[in-house]
């Protein structure tokens, strides 16, 4: 006789297999190398950059859709050169690149059956930049994910509105599931004529959080076209059915310094989005330019959360990159050169982020990231393993320290070796040996 409990549990498991089988195979290795990858570059570059006012200059100085839609006759990147742009990537050190196809001005920037409001049909330009880069990225080794926002301030069938996008002349009707299924084209689109993608990563779900976004619907299409493909989605909420990492807008995993960020972390990979200056698009007036200390040291303490870091530029009008973002990711991708050990394919250290600095580890090394710390002796609680030795990893010359129940005790280097982040070897023993 079967028992209710053995019901129960039969169904239970049957649960739990089934959520396990979600995820295929593809997916759960290509979730691996996201988190192997940890650097990747963001582009935000679109009609907007013509007017060096960042992406929401639409919504900010109330531009109608007429006026845009003139605005977007205008848009000729001659100088748009996907080959420079993945040089400079790999120059670097990100291994994948994240693109705006088409952000909330509703403009795409590629090749679509689905509007003629697109970079090859409404623009001089004529040429497709998405299917120039995908062929670059592919060439170089570096993968691509394109940023699709689910906001439209143009799209007459984005009724009814949300919280933004009010002041654009559309009429006051529209139908919803028209838009929806306007996505979905537009996804298949990106999904079968770019070759192998990383995956999508979505925005602007925020600005109607109510609406039904059909998101089950829209999964599927994307698990079924690519089923490699990952998705990421910034409605900053935790993880939801389908999505496969959670990533932070301008914050830390968990951190909250923004706003709007959630602080609760699901069990997905992570990622950190962040601007060198203040702005996502060209800002021509922004020259609140990060330092590469400052920019480092995100990128190492997003490490020892475990997660990544998707550092933006804004490309200028004519497809150029500004020389303030140049030489700062030229600067990154030195200091990647030599420390990229302790970064690339680590996962977050036995220590959490802390104010002087990080951990990473990988298998039993672990890397202890000093960012800051004015002293020649750093305690650590214990690392969860007995350490066999400590060195530098520059150079490699060991390095006194002691190790007790309390934790482990290091003796730096009385002179820094590197200005941004002094990286320490540790050489574990874990309890699997
Ligand atoms: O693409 C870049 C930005 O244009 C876009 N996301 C990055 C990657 C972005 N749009 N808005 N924001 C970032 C800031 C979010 C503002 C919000 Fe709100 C505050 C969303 C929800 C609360 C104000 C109120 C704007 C919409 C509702």
């Amino acid at each position: 006789m079967i028992t209710l409990g053995a019901v129960i549990a039969l169904c239970q498991s049957t649960t739990g297999a089934a959520q396990a089988n979600d995820v295929p195979p593809e997916r759960l290795a290509a979730r691996q190398w996201f988190q192997d990858a940890k650097f990747g570059l963001f582009i935000h570059w679109g009609v907007y950059s013509l007017l060096g006012q960042g992406e929401w200059v639409m919504q900010n100085r109330k531009m109608t859709g007429s006026e845009y839609e003139w605005l977007a006759t205008t848009f000729n990147p001659t100088k748009f050169d996907a080959r420079a742009w993945v040089d400079l990537a790999r120059a670097a050190g990100v291994k994948y690149i994240t693109i705006t196809s088409r952000h909330h001005d509703g403009f795409s920037m590629f090749k679509t059956a689905a509007t003629p409001y697109n970079i090859v049909d409404w623009t001089p330009f004529r040429r497709d930049p998405l299917k120039e880069l995908a062929d670059e990225c592919r060439r170089q080794g570096i993968k691509l994910f394109f940023y699709y926002s689910q906001l439209d301030w143009h799209h007459p069938d984005y009724w009814p509105r949300g919280n933004t996008g009010l002041e654009t002349g559309r009429p006051a009707r529209g139908d919803w599931n028209t838009y929806l299924n306007f996505m979905d084209r537009q996804l298949t689109e990106l999904l079968t004529h770019y070759g192998p993608l990383g995956g999508i990563w979505f925005d602007g779900m925020w600005d109607k959080p109510d609406a039904d976004w059909r998101l089950p619907q829209t999964y599927a299409l994307i698990h079924r076209l690519q089923p490699a493909a990952l998705i990421v989605p910034n409605h900053h909420k935790a993880p939801l059915p389908g999505e496969d990492v959670q990533t932070f807008e301008q914050d830390l995993p968990g951190a909250n310094t923004a706003g709007f960020n959630t602080t609760e972390i699901g069990a997905l990979p992570t990622e950190t989005s962040l601007t060198m200056n203040g702005a996502w698009g060209f800002n021509i007036t922004d020259r609140n330019y990060k330092s590469v200390s400052s920019l480092v040291s995100t990128l190492v303490r997003a490490a020892g959360a475990g997660g990544n870091l998707l550092l933006n530029v804004g490309p200028r009008p004519d497809g150029t990159i500004q020389p303030e973002f140049v030489e700062r990711l030229h600067e990154i991708g030195r200091w990647l050169s030599t420390y990229g050990r302790s970064i690339y394919g680590t996962r977050a250290g036995p220590v959490p982020p802390r104010a002087w600095g990080a951990t990473t580890r990988r298998g039993d090394t672990i890397f202890v990231h000093v960012l800051s710390w004015p002293d020649r002796i750093l305690a650590l609680p214990p690392v969860g393993a007995h350490v066999r030795r400590a060195s530098l990893l520059a150079g490699g010359a060991p390095l006194a320290f002691s190790e007790t129940t309390a934790g482990v005790t290091l003796t730096l280097p009385a002179r820094r070796q590197d200005e941004y982040d002094q990286v320490i070897v540790l050489e574990t023993t874990s309890g699997r040996d």
